[in-house]
């Protein structure tokens, strides 16, 4: 019964109210016995995103999966039909239409209310805590206990876990039970351990297992912490609490490293870590890949004429263009003084030459600090073979040349040698 993600993945301008009505209303025709497994805890996720959109928080298509599992079995015709009345009274037809084409998570996001209305920047964002349990009442309890200081996610299973694990927002923590039919609790931690994108997550284990020998398996495969129950409700808030300041700790120290500390960007050496891996993954799937390098005109003069603080705000500003003219899985990156590496996944040399282009007609236009700011870009893309290195060397005499020719424009590399 995906029907029910499509309701709640629709795109259409977000009409607050309606949502609300509409997920009460869908959540008493889901409490129907032929639709649900496992009514209490579907209802109790419906709450769930009920709430998210009372807050103005987004929501994603993670959290709309989540309800996949309680919807397993086919709905009754009629109830099908009921639903479409439902949503034909509410007048939102992109819903009617996402109802034929659920099952491919959707990348839509919906926002509960405008932009800017609540939140923007200095929003609280609350930490993320998933937890994993088969039994929903556990769920419950869990929940209910940590739900004021976190954000929730659950999962009723092993897989489930792993796939929640890996989508956005990324949990900062995951409670985990260990007996599940699915897969249990030290195969899910194995797995999550020996992910890249999963590793850093800190794994408790909260479980009726109590012997000793049990808890040393849990500790040895990566767990920081072991809960036995029956708990205390006191003692397991704080000791997540002490584990959600330790990874925040840590993401804090990660960010700070690979970060430009002027601008925000990430730095160079973030940039190579990062660029390695991208080039190996273009060549075994044979991607294209294009690499920019920008290197900002006169910026000497810049400092000379208005000073060295004046400089630091054209480079900050300048950078924010660049975030701003980039895509999610683009890297833009601060190399070194005035100069910025775009690196462009799946993008051809003519998709590159565009976007550098426009880029570069943008700076143009834009009075950076009152100023008329621009760059002299080189543009590569990556050959047969080809290392980070040899890319970026190929950028570099690509942005020389258009030094030469007079700055402020782009030039494309020399094909590389053979
Ligand atoms: P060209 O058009 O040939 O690139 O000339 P240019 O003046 O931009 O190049 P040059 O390499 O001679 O000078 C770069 C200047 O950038 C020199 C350096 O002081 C300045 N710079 C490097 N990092 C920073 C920084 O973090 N802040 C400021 N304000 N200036 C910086
Ligand atoms: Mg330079
Ligand atoms: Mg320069």
């Amino acid at each position: 019964m995906d029907t029910i993600l499509g309701v709640l993945a629709l795109d259409c301008p977000a009409d607050y109210n309606q949502l609300q009505v509409l997920g009460t209303k869908v959540s008493s025709i889901l409490q129907h016995p032929t639709v649900l497994g496992e009514l209490e805890e579907f209802v109790f996720l419906i709450d769930q995103l009920k709430a998210k959109l009372e807050r103005g928080d987004y929501v994603d298509s993670a959290d709309l999966i989540s309800l996949r599992p309680y919807c397993r079995q086919d709905p009754e015709e009629h109830l099908l039909r009921k639903l479409r009345e439902l949503l034909g009274r509410f007048d939102m037809e992109v819903a009617i239409r996402c109802v034929d084409k659920l099952g491919q998570p959707s990348r839509l996001r919906l926002r509960a209310r405008e932009d800017g209305l609540i939140g923007g920047d200095d929003m609280e964002i609350k930490p993320v805590v998933l937890i994993v349990d088969d039994a929903p009442s556990n769920i419950q309890l869990l929940a209910g206990l940590l739900n004021s200081s976190y954000q929730i996610k659950v999962a009723n299973g092993g897989l489930r876990c792993l796939e929640l694990a890996e989508a956005e927002p990324s949990p900062d923590l995951i409670l985990l039970d260990i007996q599940m039919p699915d897969m249990d609790g030290y195969e899910v931690c194995q797995r999550l351990k020996q992910s890249d994108n999963t590793k850093d997550i800190p794994v408790i284990f909260v479980t009726g297992k109590d012997q000793v020998e049990e808890e040393e398996l849990g500790l040895s495969i990566g767990a920081v912490d072991y809960i036995t129950k029956p708990y205390s409700p006191a003692i397991v808030e704080a000791r997540i609490a002490t584990h959600i300041t330790l990874k925040q700790q840590s993401d804090a120290l990660r960010n700070l490293a690979m970060r430009d500390q002027l601008t925000g960007l990430y730095n160079r050496h973030f940039l190579i870590n990062v660029a390695e891996k991208r080039i190996s993954q273009a060549h075994r799937h044979r991607q294209p890949l294009c690499l920019i390098m920008i290197d900002v005109d006169h910026f000497k003069a810049v400092n000379d004429q208005h000073g060295h603080s004046v400089g630091d705000d054209v480079l900050r500003e300048v950078a924010r263009i660049f975030v701003e003219q980039s895509r999610n899985e683009d890297v833009v990156a601060r190399f070194g003084g005035e100069e910025f590496v775009f690196l462009l996944d799946a993008c051809d040399l003519e998709a590159g030459v565009n976007k550098a282009e426009k880029v570069r007609q943008i700076l143009e236009d834009t009075r950076v600090q009152g100023l008329a700011i621009t760059a002299s870009f080189g543009l590569a893309q990556l050959a047969h073979g080809e290392d980070f290195l040899g890319l970026l060397n190929r950028a570099d005499e690509a942005v020389y040349e258009a030094k030469s020719k007079g700055r402020n424009r782009v030039e494309v590399a020399e094909e590389a040698p053979v």
